[in-house]
């Protein structure tokens, strides 16, 4: 009897295109990308759409959507097995936010708590995008199906909007979406600020409270120097009382698949300055070859290029099959061409 060959299940994830991507990003979500691709069927969005929820200056934008692809393929993303695409080339994600924003209630979305962070960040721009942000993230997952969704601990109230808007519709309409799963990895889900430990490492934050993916060595062992610990100067892991020290506990373990224990008796007692040093030299060894490779891929345009085409060609495909189905679940009518 043949062998038979059993269906990878759906990944799907996405990235804003804003700013620049930080050691947050790169732990809670990047790095995961490349450790699920072989096991899954992945689908990695750059979420342009997602970006202009805040006030983006177009030249700027359109240079941090080829850094964002570039970044997904020097962490070695595989555009072969992977469909590394942008949002806003598949407009079927705009079309079933707008069928999934009538499934939504607004008290859900009065209680998410990203909405009420950036409102207060945007004060000047609480536009409608930012507050339904999260149907168009629901948009997204259930257009291509997705059993998994890998993110940072950040977006666990996403995820369950997105569970409950897929639940509703299926209700109604009889089986339509793949209800998904949150992928958050159980160290590094919520990398922290350098300089408040106690917040989440943000890149709309000023400058020396996160490590970006494209710091050079020197910027990255400057940034750990300084971050904020505490007055004690014992390595040990309670996040509670000793939230600095901790969080740069975790991103050694993640990034050097050491337990807190090892970490602890390894550097317990050296003091902080010998900790951060170690902690900077092990970022810096994670990310000097995604920087090495960084650089080439951003030159080479025609490359960039060929990927989000062939990407979006294959994307559409996915997303215009589930686009029928949901039509025709609502009763819109046919149309014949
Ligand atoms: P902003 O900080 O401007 O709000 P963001 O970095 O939170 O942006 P995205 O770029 O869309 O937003 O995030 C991409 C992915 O990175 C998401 O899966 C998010 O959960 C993850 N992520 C962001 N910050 C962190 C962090 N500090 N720790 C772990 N994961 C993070
Ligand atoms: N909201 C996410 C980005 C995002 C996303 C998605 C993540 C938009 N659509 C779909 C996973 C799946 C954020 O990190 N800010």
């Amino acid at each position: 009897m043949e062998a038979e060959t059993v269906k990878k299940k759906r990944i799907f994830s996405g990235i804003q295109p804003t700013g620049t991507l930080t050691l947050g990003n790169y732990i809670g979500a990047l790095r995961n990308f490349k450790l699920l691709e072989d096991e899954y069927d992945c689908v990695y969005s750059i979420v342009d759409l997602h970006a202009i929820t805040v006030r983006q200056n177009p030249t700027e934008l359109r240079k941090a959507c080829l850094r964002v692809m570039s970044l997904y393929l020097a962490v070695g993303l595989s555009p072969e097995k992977s469909l590394l695409y942008f949002q806003s080339h598949v407009p079927q994600h705009a079309e079933l936010n707008w069928v999934l924003g009538c499934f939504t209630y607004m008290g859900e979305l009065n209680r998410m708590t990203q909405f009420k962070d950036k409102s207060q960040k945007h004060a000047d721009n609480i536009n409608a995008g930012l507050y339904t942000y999260p149907v168009l993230m629901a948009a997204d997952i259930l257009l291509y199906m997705s059993d998994l969704v890998p993110v940072g601990a950040d977006q666990k109230q996403h995820l369950e909007i997105s569970r409950d808007i897929a639940e509703r519709f299926n209700k109604i309409y009889g089986d339509t979406f793949v209800v998904p799963e949150p992928y958050i990895g159980k160290v590094g889900g919520r990398v922290m600020s350098l300089q408040d430990p106690t917040r989440k490492m943000s890149k709309s934050d000023p400058e020396d409270t996160y490590v970006a993916m494209l710091d050079s060595a020197d910027v990255i062992r400057k940034k750990i120097r300084r971050a904020i610990t505490d007055s004690d100067s014992e390595v040990r892991y309670d996040p509670e009382n000793k939230p600095g020290v901790s969080n740069l506990m975790s991103i050694m373990a993640t990034i050097t698949g050491k337990t807190m224990d090892e970490i602890a008796l390894e550097y317990g007692s050296k003091g902080y300055g010998v900790f951060k040093d170690a902690v900077a030299d092990c970022i810096i060894a994670e990310l000097e070859p995604i920087q090495k490779r960084f650089n080439e891929i951003i030159t080479d345009k025609a490359y960039l290029q060929q990927v989000m085409t062939v990407s979006a060609e294959r994307a559409s495909n996915i997303a215009y099959r589930t686009m029928l189905k949901v039509r025709r679940k609502i009763g819109l009518a046919a149309l014949k061409l």
